[in-house]
């Protein structure tokens, strides 16, 4: 037995050398890659995917988070949020023949649908009676549910659960608040942090068709792609054209990015972001009646079973396959996840991009 306990000794010495020399090699290249440039991570997918909450979690975890400054225009970026999202209830509401439950709140819609820009708390909360009744309507709560026929917010349940805490005069928003606000980006916005002493640039895009010419300029020299994909959005049409599937749309520009070979070096990662809302949706939801290739054999309700087929449908987008697509189901508004699932990404687009890095 003695020669064998020697081997395993000898062997496992030699794996302890290997591992430590690997380490010792890819603390060098991390220097080198310090030296050369940054890890360059491009956030794409369709608008509302849920790109910009990805890189304000960045901030909150990695960063400095907001300035003083910044809670100010996300109040005002709240505010505006709430009011848009009760006007198209009311009007959907409307447009669906739904009645009031309450005829009052007649009045209480007419009020919202009239409403300019609201900047300030003291404004805000002079819509507070109004906003409050016609949410509580069952009319507009039979509206909400039709939700997949409008567009409308993800947010809107959130804020309008929170209401009373907002319409003070004293409001300011706190970070989740923040992380469910919605503004759609306009051209490209870059944020640079040091995650654990690496320097890292996230470049997050406008998603929304018109926006999408800007992409090209930020392809050259990227480490990685995280792809966004609001996976809820199987029952959905796009804001665009209120035609195309949701769903379509985001597989046709996964197809896109996926094939596109300026981006032959670099790793992708497929992001199916709003899990949370998948997972309610599923409960009513058949994707069958969208998507009829769903497999026979998997249940519509299971929310494995919808994820795993959704991943297929984007695999099948790629024709070379032998780089692997990495996948994360996550929701990109609950901190504590994405800071788990960001550890897991940083680690998998350090290992599989250090070599092209310092071979800049
Ligand atoms: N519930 C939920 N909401 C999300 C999630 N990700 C994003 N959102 C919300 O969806 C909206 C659009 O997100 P945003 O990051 O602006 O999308 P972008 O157009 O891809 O940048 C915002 O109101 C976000 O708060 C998620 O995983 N779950
Ligand atoms: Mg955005």
């Amino acid at each position: 037995m003695a020669w064998r306990c020697c081997a395993v000794s000898r062997t496992s010495e030699r794996v302890a050398q290997d591992e430590h020399s690997k380490e010792i090699d890819k603390r060098l290249q991390l220097e080198k890659a310090k030296q050369k440039g940054l890890v360059k991570v491009l956030l794409l997918g369709a608008g509302e995917s849920g790109k910009s909450t990805f890189l304000k979690q960045m901030r909150i975890i990695h960063g400095q988070g907001f300035e003083e400054q910044e809670f100010l225009e996300y109040r005002t970026i709240i505010f505006d949020n709430i009011i848009s999202s009760a006007q198209k209830l009311v009007r959907a509401r409307k447009a669906l023949n739904i009645p009031w439950n309450e005829a009052v709140n007649e009045a209480h819609g007419n009020l919202i649908e009239a409403a300019g820009p609201v900047d300030t708390p003291e404004e805000f909360v002079q819509y507070y009676a109004a906003l409050d009744a016609v949410w509580g309507d069952d009319g507009i709560q039979r509206t909400y549910e039709r939700r997949s026929e409008f567009h409308l917010g993800d947010s809107t349940n959130y804020f309008f659960n929170n209401l009373s805490s907002i319409a003070t005069l004293d409001y300011l928003p706190c970070k989740q608040d923040i992380l469910c606000s919605r503004k759609s980006t306009r051209g490209v916005q870059e944020y640079s942090i040091h995650i654990k002493k690496v320097p890292f640039t996230f470049v997050d895009v406008g998603g929304q068709r018109a926006q999408r010419t800007k992409w090209f300029q930020c392809f050259q020299e990227v480490t990685s792609i995280l792809f966004m994909v609001a996976s809820n959005g199987f029952d959905q049409v796009l804001v665009e054209d209120r035609l195309t599937n949701r769903l379509v749309e985001s597989l046709n520009i996964f197809h896109t990015i996926a094939n596109e070979r300026c981006f032959a070096s670099a790793s992708i990662v497929l992001f199916l972001n709003k899990a949370d809302m998948l997972a309610e949706k599923i409960k009513y939801r058949d994707i069958r009646q969208y998507f009829p290739s769903f497999p026979a054999q998997m249940n519509p309700h299971n929310l494995e079973h919808v994820q795993d087929y959704l991943i297929h449908l984007f695999d099948s987008q790629r024709i070379d396959k032998t780089k692997l697509l990495y996948h994360h189901f996550t929701t990109a508004t609950d901190t504590d996840k994405i800071r788990i699932i960001f550890e897991a990404v940083r680690n998998t687009i350090l290992e599989n991009n250090l070599k092209d890095l310092v071979l800049f």
